[in-house]
């Protein structure tokens, strides 16, 4: 069993998308095992996209990831990592493969309504940041 962090990012939650993509998730076999909502401060933001630091997109996507609420969860699932980037699709919603969240949803290939965890590394990582109780 794996288990990873994944957002449903402000885009999607300002468009009332939540339980549309929760359905996905849920339909792929995974279990939502925490889930709260918030809205995060800037300095969250930066420690949570710290590896993205210094690339031209870094202040925008701050910008973009406090404006809103967001959802915020842990799922479990054997191959978690995996499967929830496949059904998450790639970044840029207009190469995203039918059927997947980006696809279905994102905006583009910032406002992409959905982070997921890359590694089981970045999923130890980030689930320590969000949920450090878990
Ligand atoms: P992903 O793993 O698919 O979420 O994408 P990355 O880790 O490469 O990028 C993290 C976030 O940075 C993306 F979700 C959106 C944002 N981004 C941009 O806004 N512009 C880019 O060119 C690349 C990423």
């Amino acid at each position: 069993m794996e288990r990873s962090l994944v957002l449903i990012k402000p885009d999607a939650v300002e468009r009332n998308l939540i339980g549309s993509i929760i359905q996905v998730y849920e339909d792929s076999g995974l279990k939502v095992i925490d889930i709260r909502i918030e809205q995060i401060t800037e300095e969250f933001a930066k420690l949570h996209y710290k590896e993205h630091e210094g690339k031209s997109f870094f202040e925008s996507l701050i910008k973009y990831i406090t404006r809103s609420p967001l959802v915020a969860m842990v799922l479990e699932g054997e191959n978690a990592i995996e499967v929830i980037r496949h059904v998450n699709g790639a970044t840029d919603p207009n190469k995203a493969e039918e059927g997947t969240i980006r696809r279905l949803f994102a905006l583009n290939k910032s406002e992409n309504s959905v982070h997921a965890s890359d590694s089981i590394e970045s999923a130890k990582r980030e689930i320590n940041i969000w949920f450090p109780n878990l």
